[in-house]
Parts: structure tokens; C-alpha cells; sequence
């Protein structure tokens, strides 16, 4: 199990923590996702032998964020 914390601007509440959440969570691979939009980081937890790093950023990226 790889761990990352990723730079991502763009999230500003709750919902979309949770929007981020949902999508990496639908990721095969992903086992675990933090996500603060105080911080402006998210952290998640993957099987790299089934989700690549670049992957997770897309996802983000597809779903209105930025990632740093
Ligand atoms: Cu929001």
C-alpha cells in the first residue's frame, strides 16, 4: 500500500471533500481517501499495482479541481 498527500486547490466545503472522496473511493485500488479543504490537500491510500498515482491526480482533475 502506497501512501500520498496531493496539493489540490478548488475545494471549498464539505460537499466537495466528499465529491473528491466519492470519485477516488470508485477508483479500483483505492482504499482510503482524506480530503480537507482547509488544508487544501488530499491524501489517499492505493494499491499502486492497480491505480497509478497519475490516475488518482486525473480524477481529481476531471471532477472541477485543481491539482497543484
Ligand atoms: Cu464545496
Amino acid at each position: 500500500m502506497e501512501n500520498i498527500t496531493i496539493n489540490v486547490a478548488g475545494m471549498k466545503c464539505g460537499g466537495c471533500e466528499n465529491t473528491v472522496k466519492t470519485a477516488l473511493l470508485a477508483l479500483d485500488g483505492v482504499a482510503a481517501v482524506e480530503a480537507s479543504h482547509k488544508d487544501k490537500t488530499v491524501s489517499v491510500a492505493f494499491d499502486g499495482g492497480k491505480v497509478s498515482e497519475e490516475q488518482i491526480r486525473q480524477v481529481i482533475g476531471a471532477n472541477g479541481f485543481q491539482v497543484a
